[in-house]
């Protein structure tokens, strides 16, 4: 009787590559293909371009091939526990880094039954190299980077987003994964943060860098990745000035602008009732969210109103009042925010809010109640969650214990141990 063998594909493009696993898989027995869904090439890979149908039909394509399935989760326990392969066959690519967590415990699963790992010599070739190339080039696009946010939305359980200021941070962003929880994680989005790109220009947060830097700061971090932008717009400024800033994100491709209820000299949240801030009238800012959405050209682009009623004690009767009018001037989203170490106010009026909108995607940004996890929050309906400002304060302290070093020690050899070596620095960002 023929053996069973099994190869998972998490690809756009079927390239020499993956002809040759099929090739090899074919000589051991009848192939079943598995498709990887949607949900785990954002996890593990990068945003398909094609949905999980268009794989399957692209893939039974193959010449060959007995069986094409879904494969839903990136760990084969599920597919092997269905088909019982007796060989599977992968690329040797996923050896070293956080992918080998899956190989590991595809091992050991096969292990039980005396099932075969076969692994094929990973093909790198200029051709294939190019096919990559331009997948990505193709992601970075305007068009399909924007839209890219509400897919998020619909496919993923929370959409975790981290604070960039420039193509370093974008990098970070963009390739930072870990293997973690039995399988791999990464950032679905980036956070062009007010607070983080006026610091990263030495200026206090309060609306004194001007939009042509700030989509310079844009530029830098699109130039470099492709994953989805959510755009810190504060308070959007003049509502004859907000309609041209729409207009700009929009066809550079960021997805989303948060902009928040306050007027006059805007200081940053996290100062509270420290200082004076003054929050918006409901009507006022109806309008201004009620003009972005009027001259928006795309379906994708989202405008989403940031609720300071918390931040400035109003409370959530305040805030709850808001939320349910700005969604109705046209809000795509509501981001609420607190600067307290507890969630408790924050999840309150996320369950009250959910209690009467099902639907309306819901922003927090959990800096000062850090103990929260993303986990609670997608319980109590949060939506996208967003790390505002940690990569900023992390490079902080550790430039500045450097530069002290330097100077203590009058030569820079004491802090070399906690520096990234030279080689790494030299090839890290690849060359076109
Ligand atoms: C920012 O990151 O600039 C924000 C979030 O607006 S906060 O700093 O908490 O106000
Ligand atoms: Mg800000």
């Amino acid at each position: 009787m023929s053996r069973t063998v099994y190869t998972c594909f998490c690809t756009d493009v079927i390239h020499e590559g993956h002809l040759n696993i099929i090739r090899k898989a074919r000589e051991l027995g009848d192939v079943t293909v598995g498709v990887l869904c949607d949900r785990e090439m954002i996890r593990y890979n990068r945003f398909p371009i094609k949905n999980t149908e268009e794989r399957v039909a692209m893939v039974k394509e193959l010449p060959g091939i007995k069986d094409v399935i879904v494969q839903d989760t990136i760990m084969y326990g599920g597919v092997v526990a269905k088909l019982h392969p007796d060989i599977v066959v992968h690329g040797d690519n996923w050896r070293n880094g956080p992918m080998s967590v899956i190989r590991e415990d595809l091992l050991a699963l096969l292990e039980q039954y005396g099932g075969q790992l076969v692994e094929v010599p990973y093909t790198v070739n200029e051709g294939v190299q190019k096919i990559d190339r331009k997948t990505r080039e193709k992601l970075s696009m305007p068009e399909l980077r924007r839209a890219r946010l509400r897919r998020l939305l619909e496919l993923v359980p929370i959409v975790k987003t981290i604070e960039v200021h420039s193509g370093l941070t974008g990098l970070i962003a963009e390739k930072t994964l870990v293997a973690v929880d039995g399988g791999i994680d990464q950032f679905d989005a980036m956070w062009i943060s007010s607070l983080c790109d006026s610091t990263d220009k030495g200026k206090p947060d309060i609306e004194l860098v001007d939009m042509t830097s700030r989509y310079r700061t844009i530029n830098d971090v699109m130039e470099v990745t492709t994953k989805p932008i959510i755009f810190d717009g504060d308070t959007g400024g003049l509502i004859e000035h907000f309609v041209y800033t729409v207009r700009s994100l929009e066809r550079m491709g960021v997805s989303a602008v948060i902009i928040e209820d306050k007027v006059g000299l805007k200081r940053n949240s996290l100062f509270g009732t420290e200082v004076e801030q003054t929050q918006d009238t409901i009507e006022h800012f109806c309008q201004k969210i009620a003009a972005g959405k009027r001259v928006q050209l795309s379906d994708d682009f989202m405008i989403i109103a940031r609720i300071e009623s918390l931040i400035l004690g109003k409370g959530q009767e305040d805030a709850l009042m808001r939320a349910r009018a700005y969604v109705k001037a046209g809000a795509d989203g509501i981001m609420i925010h607190s600067r307290a170490k507890d969630p408790e106010e924050i999840l309150s009026f996320c369950d009250a809010f959910r209690a009467e909108d099902k639907d309306t995607p819901i922003v927090v940004v959990p800096t000062s109640y850090n103990a929260i996890t993303e986990k609670e929050l997608a319980a109590h309906g949060v939506n996208i969650v967003i790390y505002a400002n940690q990569l900023t304060r992390a490079a902080f302290p550790a430039m500045e214990s450097v530069a002290k070093e330097i100077l203590k020690h009058h030569r820079a050899k004491e802090v070399d141990e906690h520096l990234l070596p030279i080689k790494k620095i030299i090839t890290m960002i690849d060359e076109i």
